[in-house]
């Protein structure tokens, strides 16, 4: 029995005594390795935040004081020691807990997050609820030096110095957001850090100049001009003392005994404090600790060595590497093209466009609106901005997509990845709502490719539609198909007709097509001939294949891994009405009116009816449904059995089955002729 198995909340924590608890945080590190080794997940800032968050559940009376995580990835210590000890293998798998916080899972997650820097101005709200309600418990913010970059993070620590209530946020400071953190806030985090070694220094060489006695005064005249030049350095946290704050360090965030005594001594300040700690990530893991990066988030690995397990079978390139090879290939040609990330160039493929042409790319940190302002401002100078940003995170922005770039016409791209069901990390990373809140706006162009092939083609096509144009694709491999040799331009608003059939026509988007070619040949083979039009674009749409398909009468089927609320189904429903297209029946398989859990891509696919299966599931049912020879069948069959002629059994049909629903039969070109056919029978 270890001492971790006998922590069922933090009330079990606070009975330990310093010793046990140094055993305790290395039963964590232990299970966090051995956990995430085998099924993946975030890891190094786990690792991280151990002694932390010992620290502040020993110190602090949780859950009546409220501890609120910036982002919410580094909360696994947390998890363990809050009752989700025994579920923590499961942590981001379909059915189990989420990788992080959430208030529906448990009382200590006193806000859900998963984006991030929302940590202070929640903290903030909080605060200032229990100064209203006159309560009295403490409110601590988590806040790592990345997230500090965020605006929203800066905006909260601007209101909190201001307002002066008594809130505690920490700083841990490791040096790294995913990548290597950036910007000037780093910089002067770094600053402080490093003025604590010219301290030392300093003191040291002030030692040693005394002890030579012709040159020792001028040396020193020599140390006070540095000293003035080193000023911030000197006094740590300046710039938060002057926002209002009381700020203490930096310290070092794994002395646990050291933490411990630091938030006794100013659990009870009363005003807004900021402590800064510094952590290291990976801390303890030999091979996470050398490799910062790659112990952000992680697939499953092996303990010894610290390599990721690969998988034996060969995969198709996965759309981010096609997204960045490409764009490498163009921006050769183009020296107008300039790549942006907001804290993220592994995860978008930037990275390696910044090695390529370091010039021309920039990481803004976790500050996806001022990235779409700064596209907006390059692009009225007639740069080409390219924004790779995922789905999800561009809602940060949606103000400066309408406000900086939409509403002048701005010809910025916006590079749309993880668009559509991202996996594991669940409900605030699914790229759901894209086509939904872009195509809204005025200027806009929008589309989606079938596959990585045609991602390249929509690549380029991006930079010359003169307009601003999101392009949105999935977290994940492509298809595996033939790529072609030369990048070609699509024509804007053009769709592809992938497959004809009478029964009915799927208009598809994105990586939706391939899955609605192979459930249109499911049902080939039962005998229903289904039309698949790949749309492209969710906007502009395709009017000509729009107008050919929806004849009046027609069953429309359309498919999207995407929010249905105003998502490409509801924007062909609008067009159609638009064009004054009656009498059509519509069937929208996409997401619904709800958040879509955590778990791996193919199981929630399967769950929406995304895949193959699931749409060739919901077009027989739909093309079957509100059908009146379906209702008649069991009569028509007791007629077979009671020997009823072809001709009776016609006009039995004819007088029950109302003629536009004959019309929708497959064969439904040669209704006309039986119609009149079988009226004339009947009606003698
Ligand atoms: C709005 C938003 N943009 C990007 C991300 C992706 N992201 C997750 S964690 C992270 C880095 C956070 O760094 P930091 O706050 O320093 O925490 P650490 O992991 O270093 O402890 C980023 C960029 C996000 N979660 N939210």
């Amino acid at each position: 029995m270890t001492l971790l198995d006998t922590i069922n909340s933090p009330k079990d924590l606070r009975k330990l005594d310093r010793k046990q608890l140094h055993e305790l945080a290395g039963e964590i590190r232990h299970r966090i390795i051995e956990v995430v080794s085998r099924i993946g997940g975030h890891f190094g800032g786990n690792l991280g935040i151990v002694e932390l968050t010992l620290a502040l559940h020993y110190v602090f009376n949780t859950p009546r004081d409220q501890i609120v995580f910036d982002t919410g990835h580094q909360s696994y210590p947390h998890k363990l020691i809050t009752g989700r000890r025994d579920t923590f293998d499961t942590i981001r798998m379909h059915g189990g807990i989420s990788g992080f916080c959430k208030r529906e899972e448990s009382e200590y997650d006193v806000f859900n997050a998963g984006h991030a820097s929302t940590s202070i101005s929640a903290a903030l709200g909080i605060a200032v609820a229990r100064d209203i309600k006159d309560e009295n418990y403490r409110v601590v913010a988590i806040i790592g030096d990345g997230a500090l970059s965020g605006g929203l993070a800066l905006e909260g620590l601007n209101q909190a110095g201001h307002l002066k209530r008594k809130l505690m946020i920490i700083l841990n400071d490791n040096d790294m957001s995913i990548s290597t953190n950036v910007g000037a806030m780093s910089g002067y985090l770094n600053g402080i850090i490093k003025g604590q070694a010219y301290n030392q220094a300093k003191d040291l060489a002030k030692g040693m100049m005394d002890r030579i006695p012709l040159v020792g005064g001028k040396l020193h005249g020599m140390a006070s001009d540095m000293e003035q030049l080193f000023k911030h350095m000197i006094v740590p946290g300046t710039l938060f003392e002057e926002l209002g704050f009381k700020y203490i360090g930096p310290y070092d965030g794994h002395d646990l005994d050291f933490l411990i005594d630091l938030f006794e001594k100013n659990k009870d300040y009363n005003g807004p404090l900021l402590v800064h700690v510094i952590t290291k990530k990976g801390k303890g893991y030999t091979p996470a600790e050398n490799r910062p990066i790659w112990s952000h988030g992680v697939s499953p690995f092996d303990i010894d060595s610290g390599d990721v397990v690969k998988s034996t079978k060969s995969s198709p390139p996965s759309y981010t590497a096609v997204f960045s090879e490409t764009l490498i290939e163009l921006a050769k040609r183009d020296p107008k093209i300039v790549a942006i990330t907001a804290a993220m160039p592994d995860g978008t493929g930037l990275d390696k466009f910044g090695k390529a042409l370091p010039e021309r790319m920039f990481d803004v940190g976790i500050a996806e609106e001022h990235a779409v302002t700064f596209c907006g401002g390059m692009a009225t100078q007639g740069m080409k901005p390219i924004a790779a940003i995922y789905s999800t995170f561009l809602q940060r922005a949606f103000d400066q997509v309408f406000h900086d770039v939409a509403i002048m016409d701005l010809p910025v791209v916006f590079a749309l990845d993880r668009g559509g069901i991202a996996g594991a990390d669940g409900p605030t990373h699914h790229g759901i709502y894209d086509m939904a809140y872009l195509r809204i706006f005025p200027n806009m162009i929008c589309m989606a490719p079938k596959d990585e092939n045609e991602l390249r083609h929509m690549l380029k096509t991006s930079f010359e539609t003169g307009h601003p144009t999101s392009l949105r694709y999935p977290r994940g491999n492509g298809f595996g198909v033939a790529m072609d040799a030369e990048l070609q331009s699509l024509p804007v608003g053009k769709g592809e007709v992938m497959r004809e059939g009478e029964a009915g026509v799927i208009f598809a988007i994105g990586n939706e097509v391939w899955p609605a070619v192979q459930a249109a040949e499911i049902l080939a083979k039962e005998g229903v001939e289904v039309a698949v039009v790949n749309a492209r674009f969710i906007k502009p749409l395709d009017d000509e294949l729009i107008t050919r398909y929806c004849r009046p009468f027609a069953r429309v089927i359309t498919v999207e891994e995407g929010s249905l609320a105003g998502g490409f189904g509801s924007a062909i429903m609008e067009r159609v009405q638009q064009l004054g297209i009656r009498d059509i029946q519509f069937h929208r398989i996409g997401i619904p009116d709800e958040y879509v859990h955590h778990g791996a891509q193919d199981v929630l696919r399967a769950q929406y009816d995304l895949d193959a299966n699931g749409i060739a599931k919901r077009v027989r049912e739909f093309l079957r449904s509100g059908s009146k020879t379906e209702e008649l069948d069991p009569e028509v069959r007791a007629m077979i059995a009671r020997g009823a002629t072809e001709g009776e059994i016609a006009q039995f049909i004819f007088r029950n089955v109302p003629e536009e629903e004959l019309r929708k039969l497959p064969g439904s070109d040669r209704v006309d002729e039986v119609v009149y056919g079988l009226r004339r029978t009947a009606t003698k």
